[in-house]
């Protein structure tokens, strides 16, 4: 769902340039993912990056792994893709004379750690070798991204979603990304080399779902309509209330937005 959202054409109508590829720490084409779901890797505990841990594969999308860290709960899913070094085959960390740890918030008692790990693993289907990918991709030689340039990011908050942004300013080695059509509730700033950013047209090459821009009209601060404040939700309207009524200033004028590049209402 989402509709049909077309680079093309909201490149042409926003007058917009794509970033190029060599800004972003990614391949020329997306990493082939042959996992599987239930398929059982190590990855590092994102909330506790120094623990090498259990993890599920317990969704695909595109170049992306949906893990879930055994023992843990299903509320701290994370996502990477499939050339990440932060996975790895199993056997891995202790090949490296390292320990699996439990995760942070491992919903057992510690001492019940060992026998969890033994029986997590036995007869798990797990991941093999091959399929990993042997490094990420090179590190471009600096940021060489500027103000105004289009890209396809991972929404930090949201992290499933990919959808198409802008980057709003560049600070040495990091970039602010600024989601197209939401208020600012969603920006942050990356390295220039982080892995949670794309080039123009990546979703269409792994067949990912790009979110559509959102459907707020993003105005120069000194002439934003809303009076409440509020951030980072669509202009939905409120139950209740008539369309695009809501919170509106007296004499600001409500922004028509139409959608040539494609989206039916979000
Ligand atoms: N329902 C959520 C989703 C927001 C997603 C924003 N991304 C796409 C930038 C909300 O409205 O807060």
């Amino acid at each position: 769902q989402g509709g049909h959202f077309s680079w093309d054409k909201y490149l042409k109508e926003t007058g917009a340039s794509a970033a190029p590829a060599h800004c972003f720490r990614q391949g020329a084409t997306p990493p082939v993912n042959e996992f599987k779901v239930g398929m059982k890797l190590e990855a590092q505990d994102p909330r506790n990056t120094t623990s090498t841990c259990i993890a599920t594969v317990v969704g695909l999308t595109g170049s992306r792994l949906r893990l879930r860290l055994d023992g843990s709960d299903n509320k701290n899913d994370f996502w990477r893709l499939v050339d990440s070094s932060e996975i790895q085959p199993i056997g891995n960390c202790e090949k490296n004379t390292g320990m699996l740890q439990p995760p942070l918030g491992f919903r057992l008692n510690a001492s019940s750690w060992p026998m969890f790990l033994l029986k997590t693993l036995n007869g798990a289907e797990m991941a093999p070798a091959r399929i990993f990918h042997k490094q990420e991709p090179p590190v471009p030689e600096q940021n060489s991204f500027q103000v105004g340039m289009k890209l396809e990011a991972v929404d930090r908050k949201n992290p499933h979603f990919i959808c198409p942004a802008t980057v709003g300013a560049l600070r040495g080695v990091e970039v602010l990304v600024t989601f197209d059509g939401w208020r600012g509730a969603f920006d942050y700033y990356c390295r220039y080399d982080s892995r949670d950013i794309f080039p123009v047209g990546w979703c269409s090459l792994t067949g990912d779902n790009l979110q559509p821009p959102g459907t707020k009209a993003v105005l120069p601060k000194t002439l934003g309509c809303l009076s409440d404040g509020s951030e980072g939700t669509a202009m939905h309207p409120m139950p209740g209330q008539p369309p695009g009524q809501r919170g509106r200033k007296p004499g600001c004028r409500k922004t028509k937005l139409t959608r040539p590049w494609g989206q039916k209402g979000a």
